[in-house]
């Protein structure tokens, strides 16, 4: 029944390891893979650097609420801890579902505090909009418009203090 848009980051130990871990965990539903950014932390400054990326997954028998449970087993898979005093504090993995599609296109909107879609914050986050970008330049995020237009929009420091990582490729060519 859907696509789905998820984000990955990773600020702790073998970072790329868990990345790479979350795509392979993904199966063969996913329709494309970003590239790596190496991304200074937003929201909590005293915390290492973040790896960052998105990947497009397609389920034709996923409800949007499966995404969230994926999205929950692998971050479980990588030993995640969570910190109750430090919502935007580090994480072996985390994996948010940005946005999600029904197969015929409709953007799935919802106000669950669980899974509010789109992503609440995804519009203002050049880390999760600049490898979108690169992948799909057309995109829009429902509810929000055009992603290479939110991207101008973000504080162009954000975008600049990305470095890209083509060193670290998430799967081996296909
Ligand atoms: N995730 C956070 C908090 N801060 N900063 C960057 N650069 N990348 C992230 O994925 C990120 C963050 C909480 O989910
Ligand atoms: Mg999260
Ligand atoms: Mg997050």
């Amino acid at each position: 029944m859907s696509r789905a848009l998820l984000s990955l980051g990773s600020n702790l130990g073998d970072r790329v390891s868990y990345l790479r871990a979350a795509v392979a965990g993904l199966g063969r539903g996913r329709e494309w893979v970003s590239g790596v950014y190496e991304t200074p932390p937003w929201g909590d400054a005293d915390q290492p650097a973040y790896l960052n990326a998105v990947v497009l997954a397609h389920d034709p028998a996923a409800a949007a609420r499966t995404w969230l449970d994926r999205a929950r087993a692998l971050e479980q898979a990588a030993e995640r801890v969570r910190d109750p005093q430090r919502r935007f504090g580090p994480r072996t993995l985390d994996v948010d579902v940005i946005a999600v599609w029904e197969d015929d296109g409709a953007p799935v909107l919802s106000d669950d505090p669980e899974l509010t879609l789109p992503h609440p914050r995804a519009h203002l986050r050049a880390f999760v909009l600049r490898p979108w970008a690169d992948c799909d330049p057309g995109a829009v995020l429902p509810g929000h418009g055009p992603i290479k237009s939110l991207l101008e929009a973000t504080l162009s420091a954000d975008a600049a203090a990305m470095t890209p990582r083509p060193d670290l490729p998430l799967e081996s060519q296909r």
